[in-house]
């Protein structure tokens, strides 16, 4: 773990500090960066494992900053910068509005191997930094830094969030060899990444963008609901062919749907059985 650690206390961004890891983080990385991509195989989209070549994530040990970003800016004018975790709603939406991406600067700790809530370096960085490389997801992500500040004026960032949460987080999309997992959430855990492709338990549903927003979600287990897109380009264009004005003020009904829920209007890809909700529920 990094010995200092200066907070500008305007963006968050602190030094990686890299040379600080010790040869355990290292370790862990690694543990954790063969373990997910060998599960990911055949369950997370190409693009996604394409990403991690890309940036040479693979080159053994925490990724240096300073090294991918040369790649990252290059290809989408992204950079990763370092935040001691998480950060304030505003300060994020900036971050991402103005293409960069605050990634956790701590490892998670041995103990801490298949789940922690605080988003830590590998969530950040092997979850969501790959997909940055893509022209038309680094897009989206900014499009959605630029969506966060104007909800947070018209106080519909609740809706907002679970944008970002069923999208960024946890979304699916659909390829010509099946749905694969693209979402950071999904794509960093051992077990999500599995249970979000294979279990009949979650509900899989085609995204739209309103029922996405107006659909809650819980932070500590699986999904009991993922959604999925057809193309990256289709999740940009919802979020920027919409007109926020209206779709904020009908939001502003505050009807929400629970996270299991399936709807008439649903365009369903596997309706679940929520067996995985019921076994906890009874447990
Ligand atoms: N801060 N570092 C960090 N990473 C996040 O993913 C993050 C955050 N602050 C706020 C936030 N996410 C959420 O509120 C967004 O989902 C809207
Ligand atoms: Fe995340």
């Amino acid at each position: 773990m990094s010995s200092h650690i200066t907070v500008r206390d305007d963006d968050y961004v602190i030094d990686q500090n890299w040379s600080a890891y010790t040869a355990d983080d290292h370790a862990i990385w690694d543990f954790l960066y063969r373990r997910q991509v060998g599960i990911l195989k055949d369950r997370a989209d190409p693009a996604m494992l394409r990403g991690l070549e890309t940036l040479n994530l693979n080159r053994g040990g925490i990724p240096n900053f300073e090294q991918i970003n040369i790649e990252l800016r290059a290809r989408t004018g992204f950079e990763v910068v370092a935040v001691p975790g998480l950060v304030p709603d505003e300060v994020f939406f900036n971050h991402l509005a103005n293409r960069r991406f605050p990634a956790g600067q701590f490892i998670r700790t041995r103990q801490q191997l298949d789940y922690l809530q605080e988003p830590d370096i590998f969530h950040d960085v092997f979850g969501h930094v790959p997909l940055l490389t893509d022209p038309v997801f680094a897009n989206y992500m900014e499009a959605y830094g630029k969506g966060g500040l104007r909800a947070m004026k018209f106080g519909r960032l609740k809706n907002l969030a679970a944008l970002y949460w069923y999208t960024v987080e946890f979304g699916l999309i659909e390829t010509p060899q099946g749905v694969r997992i693209y979402g950071a959430g999904i794509s960093s855990s051992k077990d999500e990444s599995i249970f979000a492709i294979e279990d009949a338990s979650p509900n899989r549903i085609r995204f739209d963008l309103e029922r996405v927003m107006r659909t809650n979600y819980r932070i500590d287990d699986f999904q009991q609901t993922y959604f999925v897109i057809r193309s990256y380009d289709d999740l940009f264009r919802a979020t920027v062919d919409t007109d926020f004005a209206p779709l904020y003020a009908s939001l502003a009904d505050g009807e929400t749907h629970p996270a299991d829920a399936i709807l008439p209007s649903d365009s369903i890809v596997t309706a679940g059985t929520q067996a995985y909700a019921k076994a906890k529920s009874s447990a």
